[in-house]
């Protein structure tokens, strides 16, 4: 059993509470302009700023610190054409016979259909994996914790970074995605959680016009 070892917290900035006020609520602005965007350019992005993204999702907090996710970043187009190959004959039949009308009334509002150009229209893919257990590098499985919710925290921080850096993304998930392991060449113990567009918007990207709950309608104060 590794026993612990404990450094002094050197990381930890305080503020005056209004710089406190200030910014969370600069963060707080940022984020309420983050729309998700289904129609991008073909803009090329710096990978450098894809590489900045991930290390801000990588920073997320994770169980027993086992960090239990993979991102495979693919801008090939022959990878993106089979991937939206993939994910398209998976969405016909969603949206054609799996779906139920429940499900396809609640999806109404936001007019997504089978069609899926975006996938190779955007510089960028970015498959999330989460690592239902660890393989040590002699091939020992090793368990992982709380893996879902791991990897939702490290999906919201790269959400955050990649709208940051001034890019638009698009939370996707086609299902089942298992197609993903196949073109992708990941293990079988991965499961694919989300494949995350990213790129410019299209110049003339338009979005659903939606709202978000207000604080009292998600939020309690005991
Ligand atoms: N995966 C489908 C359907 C879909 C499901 C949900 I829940 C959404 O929020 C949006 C779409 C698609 O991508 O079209």
């Amino acid at each position: 059993m590794a026993a612990p070892v404990f450094v002094p917290l050197t990381t930890y900035r305080e503020f005056s509470p209004d710089e406190m006020k200030s910014r969370i609520r600069t963060f707080r602005d940022e984020m309420l302009r983050r729309r998700t965007v289904r129609q991008f350019s073909n803009r090329p992005v710096p990978g450098e700023l894809i590489e900045e993204c991930l290390r801000v999702a990588g920073s997320a907090p994770s169980g027993a610190n086992l960090q239990p996710w993979h991102f495979v970043v693919v801008s090939d187009p022959d990878i993106k054409h089979r991937i939206r190959e993939a994910a398209e004959r998976e969405e016909r039949v969603f949206y054609h016979s799996r779906a139920p009308k429940e499900w396809l009334e609640a999806l109404a509002p936001l007019g997504t259909d089978e069609n899926k150009p975006y996938l190779e229209t955007a510089p960028y893919l970015i498959a999330v994996f989460a690592q239902i257990f660890g393989v040590t590098p002699s091939g020992q499985k090793v368990k992982n914790y709380y893996v879902m919710e791991s990897v939702g925290i490290a999906t919201g921080l790269l959400v955050a970074a990649v709208h940051m850096a001034g890019l638009a993304s698009l939370t996707h998930t086609p299902s089942p995605m298992g197609f993903l392991n196949s073109i992708l060449g990941r293990p079988a113990h991965e499961k694919p959680f989300v494949l995350l567009v990213v790129g410019y918007p299209a110049q003339d990207a338009t979005v659903p016009r939606i709202s978000k709950k207000s604080l009292d309608e998600f939020a309690s104060f005991l």
